[in-house]
């Protein structure tokens, strides 16, 4: 390896891995939950590194915080209270927060430390836990899932991926205990691994909405810097009818634009549920 550069180095990705060039280390520590490293990039801003993951970059960080948002709450038809599962970087609650049929919304962060780097190196994301309408727990997601109950409209789970502190919240009984926590239409969206490489990971995700809600469809979408440049989303709806690939909600380019979105339009939500063959194949195979 040339020195200077980060390289994605995991067990998750066995004999591959993406290097970025590293303009300055912001910051390293192991926190109580996880080895955590902040970088200045040459190409890619601020990147947000745990055990040896990338989270996000200031680059195209908005790719993957705006789908994974925008999926489900376009496709509720009042989403008042919403839950936020991970997400310490702050993106997700910035753009739930946008929307302005949300009136709550809860957080649970299980990393402190995740949450307290965020507000001092990705300020532009961490701007999320600013609005007064987010309440920020620090917790074990899958802890706080059992302790709710018909609660909320909208759950959406950032999670890290399934190793280390996250991996309870790629289980079917996260899924289950989700359900639970849902009001009546309620609404679930997991990020959900990708196809290349890990399609029985995304696969058993898509199955476990499958087996637990009346309604699943899996999404995928473009984030550059995660692993081959491509994330799922595995959905649930308590309501049979939920129409994933025709939201309740479709946005004039106006909205959009006052909503400051760079990346979701309401073609891209319809084409994010357009599947390559052996994707299609292997959902249905499980
Ligand atoms: N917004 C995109 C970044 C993330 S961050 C994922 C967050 O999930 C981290 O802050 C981590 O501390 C938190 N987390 C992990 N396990 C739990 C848990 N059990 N309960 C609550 N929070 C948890 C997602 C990046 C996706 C990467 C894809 N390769």
């Amino acid at each position: 390896l040339k020195t200077g550069w980060f390289s994605e180095l995991t067990d998750l990705l066995p004999g591959r891995s993406f290097s970025m060039e590293v303009e300055q280390v912001l910051h390293k520590e192991q926190s109580k939950f996880q080895e955590i490293l902040v970088l200045k990039t040459k190409s890619h801003g601020v990147v947000l590194v745990l055990d040896g993951m990338i989270q996000c970059t200031e680059f195209d960080e908005y790719s993957y915080q705006e789908m994974i948002s925008f999926l489900p709450l376009f496709s509720h038809p009042k989403p008042q209270r919403v839950l936020i599962v991970g997400g310490g970087d702050g993106g997700v609650a910035r753009e739930v927060a946008k929307y302005p049929l949300v009136e709550i919304i809860d957080q649970v962060e299980i990393d402190e430390r995740v949450i307290e780097l965020s507000k001092k190196y990705l300020p532009f994301m961490a701007q999320g836990f600013d609005n007064p309408k987010v309440n920020l727990h620090v917790a074990d997601g899958f802890k706080f899932m059992e302790e709710h109950f018909q609660y909320y409209d909208v759950i959406i789970t950032d999670s890290s991926d399934p190793i280390g502190p996250a991996t309870s919240l790629f289980q079917k009984s996260y899924f289950e205990l989700m359900k639970r926590a849902l009001r009546p239409g309620g609404i679930v969206c997991s990020q959900a691994d990708t196809f290349w490489g890990h399609l029985k990971n995304a696969a058993a995700m898509y199955n476990h909405c499958k087996g637990v809600f009346p309604k699943a469809a899996y999404a995928t979408s473009y984030v550059s810097t995660y692993p081959a440049g491509q994330i799922g989303f595995a959905l649930g709806s308590l309501d049979e009818n939920t129409d994933f690939l025709n939201p309740v909600h479709q946005l004039t380019n106006q909205q959009r634009k006052d909503m400051k979105l760079r990346y979701y339009t309401t073609d891209i939500h319809k084409a994010a549920f357009v599947l390559p063959a052996f994707v299609i194949d292997a959902l249905d195979d499980d």
